[in-house]
């Protein structure tokens, strides 16, 4: 990547389509890492957004998405995507430009890049700060707070998801920097509006348990966020309601965006691999939390939906009924 970074004057940097705030922090890292240590290069950022969310402006700042400055790129850079389709409208200056290198941490990544940067740990950011310091890059606090930004929500403020090591080697680092990262916790966590609340209450009123409690789904329609007033983007984390239910397994929860066109957003626990649900559907993402669109009818994904949740269900662990269990270390003691 270090050859790629330096021969290339002309650099497309390309996150996923309907980016979270993961691909928007590693769209503007990366940029702000590439322009503060190279010179004269020109560095576009691109993910394919219907309408961008409020909580990526503290982000983006003066950065602008979607504007091509070149006609051609020299090198392109695939961020936290697992394949190319999911770059959307953009996935043609991927595939056009010369050269190409893509930093994803999803364990359904497709390799597609001349050279693939892929490591499941907290987040592309993650990985991004990590190679960073390995090209002995100067990296700002800016940068540190956008690639923590990409961390935090990754992983549900560290309670899910992918979480290495090398996840709390850069906690550590940002730690030394006295970076007040709690304020950028609070600002994903502890900041939700009164439209989402009412949006939350909608989908638990929604929720509909199967297979002895193990799946849980929730549904929200287009009436749902205009009646609330909620904004697209507000029903993140509303899955996690679902799969914090003792017994669940596997939580989802299916999001109308348009006339047959599903956003299914999920999670797992106790061995449930959502990951296999989604990709079986055409997505992808995490053992614990995995996302699909589909479009078509309700009535035609049905059957197959439950029965692929039945089998990834089979292969779960069998949750004690005593919670004590998960503390007890007397197994590893007689060992
Ligand atoms: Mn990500």
């Amino acid at each position: 990547m270090k050859t790629q970074l330096e021969s290339s004057d002309k650099i497309a940097l390309i996150a996923h389509q309907n980016p979270d705030t993961d691909a928007i922090a590693s769209l503007v890292s990366l940029k702000k890492l590439i322009e503060s240590n190279y010179q004269g290069k020109v560095v576009d950022i691109f993910a394919q957004a219907d309408k961008l969310d409020e909580i990526f402006k503290p982000i983006l700042k003066e950065d602008i998405l979607n504007v091509q400055r070149v006609e051609s790129y020299d090198l392109a850079v695939g961020l936290d995507s697992p394949n190319t389709k999911r770059f959307g409208v953009y996935e043609d200056i991927f595939l056009k430009a010369k050269d190409s290198v893509q930093i994803d941490h999803h364990d359904t990544n497709e390799q597609f890049a001349h050279n693939n940067i892929v490591y499941l740990t907290s987040s592309t950011a993650e990985i991004i700060y990590m190679l960073a310091k390995l090209l002995g890059l100067e990296i700002s606090n800016g940068i540190c707070r956008a690639v923590y930004a990409g961390m935090v929500t990754d992983t549900a403020n560290f309670t899910q998801g992918n979480r290495r090591k090398s996840t709390i080697n850069v906690l550590n680092d940002f730690y030394d920097r006295k970076l007040e990262l709690e304020k950028i916790s609070e600002f994903f966590f502890k900041n939700n509006s009164i439209s989402k609340n009412m949006l939350l209450e909608r989908a638990i009123h929604s929720m509909k348990f199967y297979f002895n409690g193990g799946l849980v789904v929730m549904k929200l329609n287009k009436q749902d966020f205009s009646e609330t007033g909620a904004k697209a983007g507000e029903e993140e984390g509303i899955v996690n309601q679902g799969i914090n239910t003792k017994g669940v397994n596997i939580a989802c929860i299916f999001i109308k965006r348009d006339n047959n066109l599903y956003y299914v957003s999920l999670r797992g626990k106790g061995g449930a691999n959502v990951a296999n649900i989604a990709s079986h559907f055409g997505g992808g993402g995490h053992e614990t939390m995995a996302a699909f669109t589909y479009q078509g009818n309700l009535c035609d994904i049905k059957a197959d939906f439950f029965k692929t949740c039945r089998e990834e269900l089979k292969t779960c662990k069998d949750i004690a009924p005593d919670d004590t269990l998960i503390f007890d270390d007397s197994k590893e003691i007689t060992k």
